[in-house]
């Protein structure tokens, strides 16, 4: 009887830490390159990360395309696990910083931070606001619904149709509704 008793107990606190951590759980992922390398990100030799660069002196990924050289974009891609994200309104953030970017030809090319996603009905790419030049650490934002019978979610960073250094720290995704 008294195991039965410290056994309803053992579930009544899992499932308050479950509904705890369900209320926190907008939170589908998040990135400060603090402690990782760039191992799962696809076109990894595209950036590097630079260890004190990034928001209060920690790491961040950094694309550095200098003006004049051939290269025209630099970009990093990270499969999500799409499971997570099906049927959900999402917003995409990171930090970004930006030097001597130039200015692309069109208006999605640029600095990219950018949500990618296929389902039978086609593919999508989503990203944020366009800067080029020179600017101090800014948020950037994007959004996306994320249809529920999507078979892939990547996350894109980088730069594309444009040269210059391009800083990116902070990365959040998180379930608007
Ligand atoms: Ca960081």
């Amino acid at each position: 009887m008294k195991s039965k008793l410290i056994i309803t107990g053992i579930c009544a606190s899992l499932i308050a830490v479950i509904s705890t951590s369900s209320m926190a759980a907008d939170v589908l992922f998040e990135e400060n390159f603090n402690a990782v390398q760039l191992d799962n990100w696809r076109n990894k030799e595209s950036a590097s990360i630079s260890a004190a660069e990034g928001i209060n002196g920690s790491a961040c990924v950094k694309f550095d395309l200098p003006v004049g050289q051939s290269a025209q974009g630099a970009m990093i891609t990270l499969a999500l696990d799409v499971n997570k994200f099906r049927g959900k309104k999402i917003k995409l953030e990171a930090m970004m910083k930006g030097q001597g970017i130039t200015k692309a030809g069109k208006d999605y090319l640029g600095p990219k931070l950018m949500l990618y996603f296929k389902s039978p009905a086609g593919q999508v790419w989503e990203d944020q606001t366009k800067k080029s030049g020179t600017f101090d650490w800014e948020k950037f934002t994007a959004a996306a619904t994320i249809p529920a019978n999507a078979e892939v979610l990547e996350l894109v960073l980088g730069m594309q149709g444009c040269q210059g250094a391009l800083w990116v720290d902070d990365i959040k995704i998180t379930v608007v509704e």
